[in-house]
């Protein structure tokens, strides 16, 4: 995709955009790809634009910047791993002068003026690092580091299905470019002693539905009582991921605000993004997300999980 790197020396400011509540793809790819611009182009502004997450920015990943909406109207904009525009972080991405979007998640919106998905990919960060590798620029140690924490997190530390040899292979090649692994880790999977106790709250009061389906719902003072907020609170669904006859587990956090139980749904074998589709969410097959209104809705999900294993 020679045309991403040609438009990204056409413009002289790049602003670079993610998805709503940053995982560690969304920020690994979005800071990867500001560093490799950095590293690689002459006099180049780049913006890394949206939200914090307080848990990731500042210790794993810089902070985010700040722009006014001139600069993003003379910018090119990269959006990264978001589906559809409503998850983008950051509306004022369509003030700007033209769009690339590189994602990995099902179509659902080819909103860019270019557009490189590859649902066959782990994560974004994968297909960056792997634009890189295969062009005559040069990444980075840092630049690698982002990327590899990306594909970790994705990859869910190389356990998900998405992991395959050309993710190890990938792997490989970052830690030859310097990735500080013991560093990586260290910041990606500390946890507080407070969110031990949330933990451990999750694992005391999950529920089983037909011996096949786990999940827990936490209202704000389930997590509030921890002194843990929402993001944090919403990175615990794999907490149920191994547990001996389980198919599908949920996590169902609400947060106030947006105002929606937030629902992530995980699954070994069973497709389930038809499900999260079909009531207005989205993601991968064996991993998605829906906003849900109310406890109503929330059983209605669950319902239609169910009825995927009956
Ligand atoms: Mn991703």
């Amino acid at each position: 995709m020679n045309e991403i790197f040609n438009k990204i020396e056409e413009y002289d400011s790049i602003c670079i955009f993610t998805h709503q509540f940053p995982d560690p793809d969304a920020l690994g790819s979005q800071f990867g790809l500001k560093q490799f611009i950095l590293d690689n182009f002459n006099n180049k502004k780049v913006y890394a634009l949206g939200k914090n997450n307080d848990s990731l920015n500042g210790t794993t990943f810089p902070r985010k910047d700040k722009v006014n909406d001139e600069v993003i109207q003379s910018s090119l904009a990269i959006v990264l791993d978001t589906a559809n525009t409503s998850r983008i972080d950051d509306e004022r991405y369509n003030l700007a002068r033209e769009i690339i979007k590189i994602d990995h998640h099902p179509i659902v919106e080819q909103y860019g003026n270019i557009n490189l998905v590859e649902v066959d990919k782990c994560a974004t960060s994968f297909i960056l690092a792997n634009l890189i590798k295969n062009s005559t620029y040069t990444l980075s140690s840092i630049a690698s580091t982002y990327f590899f924490i990306g594909i970790v997190g994705d990859t869910g530390r190389f356990l998900h299905n998405n992991t395959t040899s050309e993710v190890f292979a990938m792997a490989s090649y970052l830690l030859d470019n310097g990735v500080d692994l013991t560093k990586s880790y260290e910041n990606l999977y500390k946890r507080s002693v407070n969110d031990t106790k949330l933990v451990g709250y999750i694992l005391q009061n999950y529920q089983i539905i037909g011996n096949r389906l786990a999940y827990y719902i936490l209202e704000k003072e389930d997590y509030e009582q921890f002194d843990i907020c929402f993001e944090k609170a919403k990175e615990h669904v794999n907490v149920l991921a191994d547990i001996e006859g389980i198919d599908i587990w949920v996590s169902v956090v609400y947060s106030e605000d947006t105002g929606f139980y937030h629902v992530s749904i995980r699954s070994k074998h069973i497709q389930i993004n038809d499900v999260a589709q079909a009531m207005g969410g989205g993601g991968h097959k064996f991993a998605s997300g829906i906003k849900a209104t109310s406890l109503a809705r929330v059983q209605t999900i669950l319902d239609n999980l169910v009825a995927k294993l009956f």
